[in-house]
Order: structure tokens, then C-alpha cells, then sequence
């Protein structure tokens, strides 16, 4: 018997790594019975069959999931956007955000391409940026030629996962961390084309002491595990200012003495971060029930 991770899944085969040797292995037929995939990033205790093959029979309890992409045991959650091409958006970021939050992960956010903005451009992003990090999260802003060691040294143990849009850059932050891995990255303009991800499955990389995994963004099908009544608490300041509304289950929306949109009046909250808040309740409270 060996424990290990799996760090890919490749047509049904799982590879799993043991100190740094891999094993090629399938999932038992009871976990089909009971509905259950192993999926990357599990921890895995498998039986050892011509030496480099393998049957999983059990999977250690998970610490944490994310659906799209399916990956386990994530350490830290890197949001990857870009200063442009594509351009900031915070209200995509709110999204990524809120995604994060309701996997119960505490993400960092890093801005891209900063050499592809004007003085005056890149000072108004910071301003925009001020903000989250006003809110708790760490803010790093990189460009082209910048070095990016110091961005990573605060995650090199465990599992790092970059997340975020179709050209952001996520690959080319990775190669530049470690060049050996030599990610296929793509001219923008070709990736908004195809409209689809450069990078379009998840894979683990080890290194050292950890493991890293670049993965495509997320959709609007993401949404579908989140309830329109728990996306409040997605929102820290929102969450924080909202025990002290009159009602307990209070929605910050049309009900009376809330003190979250009390706090929006007296710019406590901003007002773009309750936007994001209000369109993505309704988004939510009229989507199409799925059964
Ligand atoms: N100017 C500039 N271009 C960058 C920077 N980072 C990435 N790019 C370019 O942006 C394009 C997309 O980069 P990728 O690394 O492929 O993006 P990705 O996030 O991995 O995209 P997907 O794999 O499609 O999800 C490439 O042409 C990169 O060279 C940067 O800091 N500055
Ligand atoms: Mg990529
Ligand atoms: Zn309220």
C-alpha cells in the first residue's frame, strides 16, 4: 500500500505522486457504486501493481473542493486578472471573489500587465485596488519585466492554485516562477478568438515543498452551488456591517433599518462593491432552477 497525490487525470487514469515517482492508477469499482470520483488533488491510499501502476482504494477526507475545475486540497487561491487586454474589471473580480469565499478559501488577487498601462492608468487602478486591500486581501500589481520570486515566496508550501480569465496571464506567471515548466501561453487576440482557455486542464506541478496548478476561469455556472440568501456573506464588509441590521435574516436589499445600506449612504461600503452585491442577488434569485 502507498499514500499519495493525485496530480493529473488523463482518460480515467489517475497519476499519482509518492515523493516525487508516479503511479498510474484506477479508481476501485466500489467508488462507482457509491457515485464518488477521486479527482486532482487527493489524497490517495492505492495498491501497487507492476511496479508503476496502481488501484486506489481509498481517498482521504477533503479540506476543500472547487467544481469547475474539479481539484481538492487547495492551500491558496490566486485571483489573476489583468491591468488590460483584457481590462480590470471589479465587478469580474467581486465574482472571483464570491466564488472563493463560498469554497470557504481566502484568496489573494494579482494584477497583470502593468507595463501596458499609463502613468495615470496605472494610478487610478491603484486607487480601485486601495480599496480591497482596505478590505483585507492582498493586492500585488506585476507587469512584463517584473520579478515575481517575492510574489510566490508566500506560497510555496502547500497547494497554490491560479485562477482567472482566458489571458490574464496566469501561464506566463507561472513560467516565469519556474521556466522548466514551459506552459504554452497565447498571443491574446488568438485566445479571445477561439474563446476558449489556452490552458484546459488541471495539473498539478511539484516543487520543493509544494504544488502548483494553473486552471481556466471560472463561468457563470459556478454559481449553481451558491444560494441568493448566503451570497451576503460572500461580501466581507457586507457580511461584517450586516449583524447589525434589525433583521437577522436581513437581505440588505428592500428591508427596513439595514444598516449595510446605511453604512452604503455614509460611503462605509462602497457603493460599486453593493452593486456588484445587488445584481449578483438578483442574477441569482432569477436564474432557472436546474433539477
Ligand atoms: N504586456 C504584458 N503581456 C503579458 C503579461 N503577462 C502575460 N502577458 C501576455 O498575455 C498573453 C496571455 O498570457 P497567458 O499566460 O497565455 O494567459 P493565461 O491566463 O494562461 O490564459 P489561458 O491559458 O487561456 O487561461 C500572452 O501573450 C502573454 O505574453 C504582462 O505582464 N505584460
Ligand atoms: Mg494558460
Ligand atoms: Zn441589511
Amino acid at each position: 500500500m502507498k499514500t499519495g497525490r493525485i496530480v493529473k487525470l488523463v482518460s480515467g487514469v489517475y497519476q499519482v505522486d509518492v515523493d516525487g515517482a508516479l503511479y498510474n492508477t484506477k479508481p476501485r469499482g466500489l467508488f462507482r457504486k457509491k457515485k464518488f470520483s477521486p479527482i486532482v488533488g487527493d489524497v490517495v491510499d492505492f495498491e501497487v501493481e507492476n511496479e508503476s501502476e496502481g488501484y486506489i482504494y481509498h481517498v482521504h477526507e477533503r479540506s476543500n473542493q472547487l467544481k469547475r475545475p474539479p481539484v481538492s486540497n487547495i492551500d491558496h487561491l490566486v485571483i489573476v486578472m489583468s491591468a488590460k487586454a483584457p481590462d480590470f474589471s471589479s465587478q469580474l473580480l467581486d465574482r472571483f471573489l464570491v466564488i472563493a469565499h463560498s469554497y470557504a478559501l481566502s484568496p489573494s488577487i494579482v494584477v497583470t500587465k502593468k507595463d501596458l498601462l499609463t502613468d495615470k492608468a496605472s494610478q487610478d487602478l491603484n486607487e480601485r485596488l486601495e480599496v480591497y486591500r482596505e478590505l483585507g486581501y492582498d493586492v500585488e500589481v506585476v507587469g512584463r519585466d517584473d520579478a515575481v520570486e517575492q510574489l510566490f515566496t508566500n506560497w510555496s508550501e502547500g497547494l497554490v492554485v491560479l485562477s482567472g480569465q482566458s489571458g490574464v496571464g496566469k501561464s506566463t506567471l507561472l513560467n516565469k516562477f519556474h521556466p522548466e515548466l514551459s506552459l504554452e501561453t497565447q498571443d491574446i487576440s488568438k485566445a479571445l478568438n477561439r474563446g476558449r482557455h489556452t490552458t484546459r486542464h488541471i495539473e498539478l506541478f511539484k516543487f520543493e515543498k509544494g504544488y502548483v496548478a494553473d486552471t481556466p476561469g471560472f463561468s457563470a455556472l459556478d454559481f449553481d452551488h451558491i444560494d441568493k440568501t448566503e451570497l451576503k456573506d460572500y461580501f466581507v464588509e457586507i457580511e461584517d456591517y450586516g449583524t447589525a441590521c434589525k433583521f437577522r435574516d436581513c437581505m440588505h436589499m428592500k428591508e427596513p433599518k439595514c444598516h449595510v445600506k446605511a453604512q452604503v449612504e455614509v460611503g462605509a461600503i462602497r457603493e460599486f462593491r453593493y452593486q456588484h452585491y445587488v445584481q449578483l442577488y438578483e442574477e441569482l434569485a432569477n436564474r432557472k432552477e436546474r433539477y
